[in-house]
């Protein structure tokens, strides 16, 4: 007779883990579990294209310019319409809006209108596409403020700390979804073999003070004077304080977010003498990792209040981001408000 051992883990699917989060909440009406059912198949139907992009020739760009001033690649437009279509016949959402579209996106008349608001970068970092590096697509939901009907512009610009989940997928050398509602951050690795993501990472914590600095120091000499002074400190000498930080930087919000996220440290896109507001967009990339980030442990700000609290005046507005460990986040914000 063959004896089984206890396992010493339960699989657990990403399915499996929304349907026993919604048993905590007794009133739950399943809304919220289906919202986050229909965000993972759309997860997974992007992760199938990213992964076959150098196999088909579907790179190369389309000529056209998004509204961020960002050249489309193919593989942008395919995610947006994906995580759309997946999303808009639900029930769940009144109104989405996307990174690649300048307004706000309805949802079609034969569909029901729901109680939430998706936005959503669909491919972040796709520069990086052709090299095959790490790209990612975020995501943010809130609750919908307007009462009734179509949903408004009104929903879709509210404060980061309203978010009611964020999260991410990373494709990476690993696919893995990480999202938060609220209660703690957890991530799932999706095993491509059976189609299915998979309880990898629970409850993440990011350490209290890292040791990685990320950003673009190709626009060192445009940063203002305090933040010069800040990457400066970093890279000096001092066992005490583990300098010299290294330096590790992908060019995908969402990859260097999620390094940081596990690994700790700071990641940053300041404001330079360019790009006056920094170059990260506040709706799309900066609140949904700075909810992630929080959630976690750590922090966020643009320098002067946390990301969470930026009151959103247009859809595609940018900001100033800074986000990680405590202490890195903490110490940052020091030499930014001239206290160092
Ligand atoms: P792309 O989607 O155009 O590659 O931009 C990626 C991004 O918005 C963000 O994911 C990166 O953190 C940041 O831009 C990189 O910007 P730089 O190329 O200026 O460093």
């Amino acid at each position: 007779m063959i004896s089984r051992m206890p396992s010493l883990r339960k699989f657990m699917t990403l399915e499996r883990f929304i349907n026993e989060q919604e048993r905590l909440y007794p009133n739950a009406t399943g809304n919220f579990s289906g919202l986050l059912h229909d965000l993972s198949l759309a997860a997974k139907l992007v992760w199938r294209e990213v992964s076959k992009a150098g196999l088909v020739n579907i790179l190369g760009t389309t000529g056209r310019v998004n509204v961020s001033g960002d050249v489309v690649k193919k593989l942008d437009e395919f995610a947006d319409e994906t995580i759309y279509k997946a999303m808009d016949h639900g029930g769940h959402l009144c109104v989405m809006a996307s990174e690649e579209n300048e307004d706000i996106l309805h949802i079609p008349d034969q569909y029901p209108d729901g109680k939430y608001v998706l936005l959503y970068d669909p491919l972040d970092g796709s520069s990086n596409i052709d090299a095959n590096i790490t790209i990612g697509s975020i995501f943010s939901v809130y609750r919908r403020i307007s009462t009734s009907g179509k949903g408004t512009l009104a929903d879709c610009l509210q404060e980061g700390y309203k978010q009611v989940a964020a999260g991410y997928i990373i494709y990476g050398s690993s696919t893995i979804f990480v999202y938060s509602t609220g209660r703690g951050v957890h991530g799932f690795t999706l095993d491509p073999t059976v189609g299915e993501f998979l309880l990898s990472h629970e409850n993440i914590r990011i350490p209290k003070k890292g040791r990685i600095y990320s950003l673009n120091e190709g626009n060192f000499r445009n940063w203002d004077e305090s933040v010069q002074r800040y990457v400066r400190y970093l890279t000096e000498q001092d066992k005490s304080t583990d300098r010299p930080y290294s330096l590790r930087y992908i060019g995908t919000m969402v990859g260097d977010s999620h390094r940081t996220l596990l690994y700790g440290g700071i990641f940053s896109y300041p404001a330079d003498r360019n790009n006056p507001l920094g170059k990260l967009r506040l709706m799309y990339e900066c609140n949904p990792m700075a909810f992630i980030i929080e959630q976690a442990g750590g922090r966020s700000s643009d320098g002067k209040q946390s990301i969470l609290r930026v009151l959103p005046t247009s859809l595609h507005q940018h900001t100033p981001v800074f986000l990680g460990s405590e202490e890195d986040v903490n110490l940052c914000e020091e030499f930014l408000q001239g206290r160092r």
